[in-house]
């Protein structure tokens, strides 16, 4: 890996570098920050290079205006046919932006609706103010969701919750998506980024290697069995055996010091 010393910043999109994390500010207010895939490929882009940055452990990424986002711009998909999709795989890039093998963490405050809620929900923590409304209303459009909705509000809160939600369109608020499970921590309106700049700060001081395995092993529990799983979590562990940042961990530790990874 190296450092990265300066990103692309965009009209749609403003890429900060911070002190170990790297700040990512959605920015078409005047359409609720709807996800154009232009927008998706910056965020893709971002996060790519987020990645092979030595000095970012972590991703916050936020909405600017009344909305962490609206969802997929509709503007975008009013005329496109099965076919333009099929041919041109345009949603390919929502992949992109999806897989990051840094943590990532949301800041959501306003809306978090269809493609704004599963770019919300792909994020390893989610922090949301109070009075955020969240939601899948893609069956207003005669759609369904379409980067995870279905598969990961299942996840979080249930089958028949997910089902009363992504079958009505109707939104939930914050606190219920907090008491559902899917909301990491619940701020005061106004306050979800400095929560997540909290979180990305406390990240920035580990070892980078274990954050990204602590992430790798979570998020295989979402797709193995306990056995498998508890499995995996065992080799990761025994693998951090070979990093001089655990030696460094635990003699700090011992000696009653602040530990001082090199991320090796
Ligand atoms: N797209 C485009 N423009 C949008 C938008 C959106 N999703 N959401 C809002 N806007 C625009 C509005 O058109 C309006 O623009 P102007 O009229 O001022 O030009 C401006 O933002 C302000 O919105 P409103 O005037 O509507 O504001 P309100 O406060 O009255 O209402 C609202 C706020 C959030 C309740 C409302 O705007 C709303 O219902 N928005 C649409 C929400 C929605 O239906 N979202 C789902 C979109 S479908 C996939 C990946 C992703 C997806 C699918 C597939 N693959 C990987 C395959 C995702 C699909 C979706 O997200």
């Amino acid at each position: 890996m190296r450092a990265i010393m300066s990103y692309n910043s965009y009209e749609d999109l403003t890429v900060e570098k911070k002190n170990g994390y790297l700040l990512l500010k959605l920015n078409r207010p005047d359409v609720l920050n709807a996800l154009s895939f232009q927008l998706v490929s910056h965020i893709a882009e971002a996060m790519k290079e987020a990645d092979a940055d030595d000095d970012v452990k972590s991703v916050v990424i936020t909405g600017n205006g009344r909305a962490f986002s609206a969802g997929a711009d509709i503007r975008d998909m009013e005329n496109r046919s099965f076919i333009s999709f099929e041919h041109r795989d345009d949603f390919s890039v929502w992949d992109d932006m999806l897989e990051v093998r840094k943590p990532v963490i949301a800041a959501v405050e306003g809306y978090a609706l269809g493609g704004g809620c599963e770019l919300a929900m792909s994020a390893d923590i989610l922090v949301a103010a109070e009075g955020t409304k969240f939601g899948q209303p893609e069956i207003n459009l005669a759609i369904i969701p379409g980067a995870g909705g279905t598969q990961r509000l299942s996840r979080a809160i249930g089958r028949h919750r997910a089902m009363r939600y992504i079958l009505t369109g109707e939104l939930f608020t914050a606190a219920e998506a907090f008491s559902m499970g899917l909301v990491s921590s619940l701020v005061p309106p106004g306050q979800a980024l400095t929560e997540a700049i909290r979180i990305a700060e406390k990240i920035a001081e580990k070892s980078l290697i274990s954050v990204l395995l602590a992430k790798e092993a979570v998020n295989f529990s979402q797709e193995s069995t306990l056995t498998q799983g508890l499995k995996f979590e065992r080799q990761l562990f025994y693998s951090l055996f070979s990093t001089a940042d655990r030696k460094e961990g635990m003699e700090a530790f011992l000696h009653k010091r602040k530990p001082s990874f090199s991320d090796s």
